[in-house]
């Protein structure tokens, strides 16, 4: 990135006072976390994308409870990166208003101490029983679920469903109408480490005022991009600390 895109991105984020944001898989990469659609994303080491559609998951909860082994163990060890400190930061030393609209489960903006997080795609740390909807939190399950094993409702035998938004359910009502909100009052709108191919969670940026700077930083293309005042193609982290420093 310029020193140019830097200085147009501690302007942008000097003069804003509400800021919504977009977050995906990208702004958890630099924690360790893959993404799904970079190179290097779960896609690539998936023998089938629909892991995560919930018809299958009906059909067979034992392949997502064995692939997700691993993916949940990174999850629950990771730690919030430069980016996602940066947002928090914004809050706590600059007085900025931030709302963070999630796509992703791993729960590291809570971590880092942002005030405001909607978590549109839901959340892996409640699970739900498929049939008697016993509802109880991952925190009991964490060994079993390092290990891979199908999590059944004690009530009932039923599969628990972890609490996140599958291909083909509903978004959480109240995550996504919260963030509508935070979207249409915001005056600075920035998208952050999604490709924007889930809709409706995509589509949140959209509902900005047409007064409203738009930035973009993704390290890949997006359809969006030319619609922003400012996109840069690089590392989240790097370029909220390097524009931090210019506040
Ligand atoms: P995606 O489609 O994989 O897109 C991620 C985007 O981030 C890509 O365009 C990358 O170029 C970009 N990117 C990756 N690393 C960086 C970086 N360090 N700096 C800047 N840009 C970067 O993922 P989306 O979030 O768009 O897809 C939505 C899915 C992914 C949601 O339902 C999530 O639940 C799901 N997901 C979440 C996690 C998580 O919780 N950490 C991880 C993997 C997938």
């Amino acid at each position: 990135m310029t020193p140019h895109e830097i200085s147009q991105l501690a302007e942008l984020l000097k003069e804003a006072k509400k800021i919504a944001c977009l977050t995906g898989a990208g702004m958890s990469t630099e924690s360790g976390i893959p993404d799904f659609r970079s190179s290097t994303g779960i896609y690539n080491t998936l023998t089938s994308e629909d892991i995560f559609d919930i018809n299958r998951f009906r059909r067979n909860p034992d392949d997502f409870y064995r692939f997700n082994s691993s993916f949940y163990t990174t999850l629950m060890d990771a730690q919030p990166n430069a980016g996602h400190l940066a947002l928090a930061r914004l809050e706590s030393e600059f007085g900025k208003k931030v709302v963070v609209s999630t796509q992703n489960i791993d729960g590291l903006h809570q971590k880092a101490n942002s005030s405001t997080v909607y978590e549109v795609h839901g959340t892996m740390r409640t699970l739900t029983c498929m049939k008697c909807r016993k509802h109880v939190s991952s925190d009991d399950y964490v060994q079993q679920l390092k290990e891979g094993k199908t999590l059944r409702c004690e009530a009932c035998g039923a599969p628990y469903k972890p609490d996140i938004t599958f291909f083909g359910e509903a978004l959480p009502e109240e995550a996504y109408m919260k963030s509508l909100e935070a979207f249409e009052k915001a005056d600075l709108v920035m998208v952050l480490g999604t490709s924007l191919k889930v809709y409706p969670a995509a589509a949140l940026p959209s509902y900005r005022s047409t007064l409203a700077k738009f930035i973009i930083i993704n390290r890949m293309e997006t359809d969006a991009d030319d619609d922003a005042d400012l996109v840069i193609h690089d590392s989240i982290g790097e370029a909220l600390t390097k524009a931090l420093e210019r506040l």
